[in-house]
């Protein structure tokens, strides 16, 4: 490799000083870069013949105005956007709400607020209207009606299946019989900690299951779609600061919003951007990141964050985090402050919020949650990252974002869980998986936004395969994919 280099430089009369040497032979994209520096070199007119660090400096900024100047608002969107109104809402932003110091009391406030949350969802349904307390069922009951989390799940030596739970007043055993097969077919699909409705009855030691009832939602899928006459765009785990990040795929899309590539009509009608996580990928999130990091510092990486969507400066950027990003990694986390990144925090159309948060998008209530859960979901389940669009129905029907605790998603003990999803939104937009998905149930466009990071080594091991660069649009109340990668 080093005669590689030298020779390339020397075929072109250049030197080249060790400490330039070095950098340019640490760069994953070498041959690509020592053209362009060759160019550079020979076009600039000051007759320079040795490479240093400054000249790749100098360079650089050359190439960042360059796509600067191409990224710039096409005068017309930028007219367009100046006559609209766009009006937001945040319903809920959690980040001054934290107040857990991890004492096990608020372990069971946190519990109970659960428990209590989604107890009342599963009462709006009329046959639990009238619920059996835990700790009656010790004798004999025809018609049970009970509320529960779920302690655990497990199945018999003969093929039954047994669900503990447990109400503020007591606990039970539930068994599921091996002949019920949509009941145990039901019964795969639940996870600890989640809150479940049973009908059934009791010996006054089991009780035998009739139905396992979910929150769920009570609407069905609408032909007629919520009226909106703009766009929304989400994206994800754009990861700037790693080596993997696809600034070419990002440049494009910024340009895109701007009105300067692909569809110039859907971009002037769009009216706001969501970022749900992973804006930057951090330090030390994972052993020997540093090795796969462009830029070392958080700091700089929130800056360079800032420096990109700095040019989209006319319509409102709601910005939640992720488990990379710069704040507490048990969620709900509070939002990105000053502290790491100063920049982005002053910019004025950028709207800090916690992961998850609820923001009303003129009339579309927007549930963003970066998606850790889907780690645990995707072990309980024995599904893929790949299934994000199963496991967000599951967590629409169980109306909680991390049902499961104390795995992989830290969940702080708050004395109110805002996990759960109190209300049905429209749009529930997630990330994490790094793999787009979208599918529309009872109502609700559930959606993944993937990434801007290429397969990093860590994704090759857990044969993770990203979709990077492609874009949902929610347009007009129907979807839309643009693919901005190269
Ligand atoms: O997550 C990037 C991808 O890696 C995403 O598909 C989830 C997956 N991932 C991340 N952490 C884990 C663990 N601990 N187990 C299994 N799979 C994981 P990102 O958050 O961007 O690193
Ligand atoms: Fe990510
Ligand atoms: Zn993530």
């Amino acid at each position: 490799m080093l005669n590689d280099i030298i020779k390339k430089f020397q075929k072109a009369d250049i030197l080249v000083n060790y400490n330039a040497y070095s950098e340019i032979q640490g760069n994953d994209e070498y041959d690509y870069l020592i053209d362009e520096l060759i160019e550079y070199v020979e076009n600039n007119g000051d007759n320079e013949y040795i490479i240093t660090t400054q000249t790749i400096r100098n360079y650089q900024m050359k190439e960042r105005q360059r796509i600067h100047e191409e990224i710039k608002e096409n005068p017309q969107t930028r007219k367009i956007r100046e006559n609209q109104s766009m009006p937001y809402e945040i319903l809920l932003d959690v980040t001054n709400k934290s107040y857990t110091d991890g004492d096990i009391n608020d372990l069971n406030k946190y519990f109970n607020s659960r428990y209590e949350k989604l107890r009342k969802i599963i009462q709006q349904n009329p046959e639990f209207k009238s619920v059996n307390d835990l700790k009656t069922t010790k004798q004999a009951i025809d018609q049970l009606h009970a509320i529960g989390i779920v302690n655990s799940i497990s199945n018999t030596k003969n093929g039954h299946v047994i669900i503990e739970i447990e109400d503020p007043t007591g606990d039970g055993s539930v068994i599921v019989l091996k002949d019920d097969e949509d009941l145990i077919a039901e019964s795969k699909n639940l996870v600890k900690d989640e809150v479940i409705g049973i009908t059934g009855s009791t010996n006054g030691n089991l009780i035998k299951a009739d139905d396992i009832v979910h929150p769920g939602v009570q609407r069905f899928n609408t032909a007629d779609d919520k009226e909106m006459d703009f766009s929304i765009a989400f994206i994800s785990d754009v990861h700037i600061g790693s080596k993997q990040f696809d600034s070419n795929a990002f440049n494009r899309f910024i340009k895109w919003v701007n009105g300067n590539e692909g569809d110039e009509d859907l971009a002037n009608s769009l009216r706001y951007l969501v970022i749900g996580g992973d804006l930057v990928d951090g330090i030390g999130i994972y052993p020997n990141q540093e090795k796969e990091l462009e830029i070392k510092d958080i700091y700089g990486q929130y800056e360079e964050a800032a420096r990109l969507l700095g040019d989209i400066t006319d319509i409102p950027i709601i910005l939640s985090p992720g488990n990379h990003d710069a704040t507490r990694l048990a969620e709900p986390q509070p939002a990105i402050t000053e502290k790491y990144a100063k920049d982005l925090c002053n910019q004025k159309n950028i709207e800090m919020v916690s992961n998850p948060s609820v923001v009303d998008l003129d009339g579309v209530k927007v549930v963003v949650y970066h998606g850790r859960s889907f780690d645990d979901m995707v072990m309980a389940m024995n599904l893929t990252h790949a299934d994000t669009d199963e496991i967000m129905k599951l967590l629409v029907e169980k109306r909680h974002l991390a049902p499961i605790y104390g795995e992989r998603t830290a969940l702080a003990s708050e004395f109110e869980d805002y996990m759960v999803l109190d209300e049905v939104p429209d749009v529930i937009h997630t990330g994490h998986v790094h793999i787009n998905s979208y599918a529309k149930y009872k109502g609700i466009h559930l959606l993944n936004s993937g990434t801007f990071q290429k397969q990093t080594e860590f994704q090759k091991v857990y044969n993770i395969v990203p979709t990077c660069g492609q874009v949902p649009i929610l347009s007009n109340g129907k979807m839309r994919v643009l693919d901005f990668s190269s």
